[in-house]
């Protein structure tokens, strides 16, 4: 779509208010501030955006809301000069950050401003919530009436995030974009793959190709094999930067490797030399669910670092955003803390930040590090390291949403992660810079599990990041979330349906 520009002069804005029927909105995350007024503005049949330098891509988002509603819009750059504003406004940016806005709404119409195009999309995604549940599956509406609203938001954690293993099941370019699309509307800005383990590589590195010509060919028992070519992965991340989500690549390393060690000979102790000269019959592939039990040769450094080099150059050549993530989780090895440090290292040279499982800081890792709690040791506390909040009792949704729901984890906790307890998730810890939610996919096998797994729980993870921890009432967000199981249905979700929420 373009920006159609036409001038101001000569068209009347003809509002009409509406008064009380309304319904308030189901605002998911809640927002820091809201004041509701008790009429409405009913949309009119002609409507000019009106913005200003630098939010030409909010006008986008905002036609495309009006558009699949049916509701004819204009375009004008400009101060004052329409029903609809957009307001791009840096010296907002002490209030309300990159990501925070303001959204008004009342008989002049509806008013958006932030202090960078981030707080300018999260108000159009506010926004988009007053509008009908049929707009998820552009059904147009003839008659939408907004209510009346002050709001003043910005999120309270700057990390916000899901991450999907793609590593043990398969899932594609398709899964991910609607899985950025349904992100986006509930605020989550971070989106984290898990690229390899021992039952797949899912990332195309053109130095080896064997990674996977051979290492993608395999899943979890059940589960999809396949890979993201470079193409798919950058296709992806632009598709995902266009709606505020950066994507965070997970190589897991030294352990967790077994679809590596397969797929090239060298980085094993013993080279696969009893396979020669038949190399080109990798051993077996691996689809069960153990963990911990294969990992690079530390003993052939420089093997292995070239090729931990050669992964992560061109990882970190493709990816726009700042981070890596290294792994680290679960291996038990002598030479261990000096591969994190040294992966590390590589890390930086490439110019990003590491990111790992909180194991890593048993080494003497760089106080850039960023360390992902899923226990919540003290480590990364004491050494005063930035931490992402995975704790697996909230944010483990590889576990059931009810007891004994089927192929689901239960190690962390036996009954599983309901969605109390994500949403009642405090963080203790004064370094977190937000939290994170974990599907691992050892028996998560296709589109339907998947989605089971993230939602409505997600959405949970999504109020817990965004919202100041004082408002969280879960009481009150249960009922939010029952006025959107018809935004979730229409949106092709197909979700767990969590008792005691209302999907009708
Ligand atoms: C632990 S926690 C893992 C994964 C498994 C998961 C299953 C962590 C960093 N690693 O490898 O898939 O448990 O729940």
């Amino acid at each position: 779509t373009s920006v159609l520009t036409i001038s101001c002069s000569g068209l009347k804005n003809t509002p009409e208010v509406i008064s009380a029927e309304t319904e308030t909105p189901a605002l998911i995350p809640s927002p820091q501030l809201v004041k509701w007024g008790t009429n409405s503005y009913r949309i009119p049949q002609k409507n000019i955006i009106c913005y200003n330098w630098g939010s030409e891509k909010s006008v986008q988002w905002l036609q495309q809301l009006l558009s699949v509603s049916n509701i004819d819009s204009e375009v004008t750059e400009g101060e004052n000069c329409g029903n609809w504003k957009l307001a791009l406004n840096t010296s907002l940016q002490g209030e309300l950050g990159e990501e925070g806005y303001k959204l008004t709404i009342n008989s002049d119409g509806i008013h958006i401003q932030a202090a960078a195009e981030a707080g300018l999309f999260y108000g159009i995604q506010s926004l988009r919530q007053f509008f009908p549940a049929g707009i998820e599956k552009a059904v147009s509406n003839q008659d939408i009436a907004l209510r009346y609203a002050e709001i003043t938001d910005k999120p309270r954690f700057s990390w916000r995030g899901s991450m999907v293993d793609i590593a043990r099941s398969f899932f594609g370019l398709e899964y991910l974009k609607n899985h950025v699309d349904r992100m986006a509307l509930y605020k989550l800005n971070r989106l984290h793959l898990h690229l390899t383990d021992d039952q797949g590589w899912r990332i195309e590195i053109k130095s080896k190709p064997a990674l996977t010509e051979i290492g993608s060919k395999s899943s979890t028992d059940g589960g999809n094999s396949g890979f993201l070519t470079q193409k798919e992965y950058k296709e992806l991340q632009d598709y995902a930067l266009a709606r505020n989500i950066i994507i965070v690549p997970e190589v897991d390393m030294p352990g967790h490797i077994y679809a590596a060690l397969r797929s090239i000979p060298e980085i094993n102790c013993d080279d696969y030399s009893n396979l020669s000269p038949a190399r080109a019959t990798p051993p077996e592939a691996y689809t069960g669910p153990q963990v911990g039990w294969s990992k690079f040769c530390l003993e052939k450094p420089e093997v292995v670092y070239n090729f931990v080099s050669e992964v992560i150059g061109e990882l970190a050549g493709i990816t726009k955003g700042p981070w890596i993530h290294i792994g680290g989780d679960e291996i038990d090895d002598p030479l261990y803390e000096e591969f994190v440090v040294k992966a590390d290292s590589i890390v930086q040279q490439y110019g990003k930040t590491s990111i790992g499982w909180e194991e890593v800081t048993k080494g003497k890792v760089s106080n850039s590090l960023i360390s992902q709690e899923w226990h919540g040791e003290v480590e990364s506390v004491v050494k005063n390291l930035r931490t992402i909040e995975s704790i697996c009792s909230s944010f483990y949704l590889d576990h059931a949403n009810v007891p004994g729901q089927e192929n689901t984890n239960n190690w962390c906790k036996e009954d599983g992660v309901s969605i109390q307890d994500v949403y009642n998730y405090r963080s203790r810890n004064p370094n977190a810079i937000g939290v994170e939610a974990a599907v691992w996919t050892e028996y998560v096998l296709n589109d339907e599990m998947l989605d089971n797994r993230f939602w409505p729980r997600l959405i949970a993870v999504a109020e817990v990041a965004w919202s100041p921890e004082d408002d969280l009432d879960f009481n009150d967000f249960k009922e939010r979330l029952s006025k959107q199981s018809e935004r979730i249905k229409n949106m092709g979700i197909h979700h767990f349906a969590t008792p005691g929420i209302n999907w009708s």
